[in-house]
């Protein structure tokens, strides 16, 4: 049996009324094996009732509902738990607009059969692309991974993307206790802590695909917050690699010193 075999695909859900039976069922398709959690923030345009409505008619679809509006880190949060608490193996998350293709999830899950404890869905690797962008939106995503990869040295083409795949053993290794990341520096917070903690982090190529119905949640908060919040890692992960060379100069100076006085008490006793 491999990994894969034991799948929960995690849609968290803000208003996708109109998009929610179709991803559910492209999944259902193209992954009979695998589990959907949809996770409703108490959607006021009914989401959540259709979601209950799919749930009822399949066995393999269940609904964690939320009561307000928490943010999309939150509800993947939530849904990490419900997961890792019913003993899936690997744990998946994908949009529910479409722009993540179920039909590209079995990529994701064969990267983590053959080893790798997290698997990023790439817009930007080879073979990794964006359909119906804006000009704007293209450059926000690049510039967001330039500025990430930069600050953080991640060295990962897309770190802001949401369409992935991870091990349970790897969410254990992620403190996700301390994450209180909401938007897109979600995702960013959730890869560098992968990659710190010495995770084996693959890229696979997607084609994504702009929502064709329904409103983007995309606000200029959630780029301020993901701006702020990665600079304060980069940072303080200076700061931190600053610290440790001061303490190693101190350790090697009182070893120097130890050395010295060693060497002065060995001429003493020769004489
Ligand atoms: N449960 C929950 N889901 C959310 C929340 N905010 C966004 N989502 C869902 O998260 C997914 C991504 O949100 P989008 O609005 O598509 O944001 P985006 O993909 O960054 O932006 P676009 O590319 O413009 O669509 C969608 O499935 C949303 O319904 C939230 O506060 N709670
Ligand atoms: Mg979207």
């Amino acid at each position: 049996m491999s990994p894969s075999d034991s799948t929960l695909v995690i849609v968290p859900t803000y208003n996708e009324a109109s998009n929610l039976r179709p991803v559910v069922q492209r999944i259902r398709a193209a992954t009979p094996t695998a589990h959907v959690l949809v996770a409703d923030d108490g959607s006021p345009d009914g989401t959540g009732t259709i979601a209950d409505a799919i749930a009822a008619s399949d066995d393999h679809v269940h609904v964690l509902h939320r009561r307000s509006k928490q943010g999309l880190g939150a509800a993947y949060l939530a849904g990490f738990a419900w997961g890792v608490e019913r003993g899936f193996e690997v744990l998946v998350e994908m949009d529910a607009d479409g722009s993540h293709q179920p039909e590209q999830l079995g990529a994701l899950l064969e990267a983590i059969d053959a080893g790798a404890d997290l698997v990023l869905g790439s817009r930007w690797v080879a073979g990794g692309s964006v359909v119906n962008w804006p000009l704007h939106r293209k450059l926000l995503s690049l510039g967001g991974n330039v500025y990430t990869s930069l600050v953080l040295g991640l060295r990962l083409g897309d770190a802001t993307g949401g369409y992935r795949a991870f091990r349970r053993t790897a969410l254990a290794e992620l403190n996700l206790s301390e994450v209180a990341s909401q938007g897109y520096c979600f995702q960013v917070d959730l890869a560098r802590r992968a990659v710190g903690a010495g995770l084996s982090v693959a890229e696979v190529p997607i084609t994504f695909v702009e929502r064709t119905h329904g409103e983007s949640k995309m606000s200029s908060s959630i780029v301020r917050e993901a701006l702020w919040r990665v600079t304060l890692w980069g940072l303080q992960a200076r700061v931190g690699r600053l610290r440790q060379v001061s303490f190693k100069h101190r350790v090697f100076r009182a070893r120097d010193a130890e050395a010295t006085s060693a060497d002065a008490a060995g001429e003493g006793a020769g004489r």
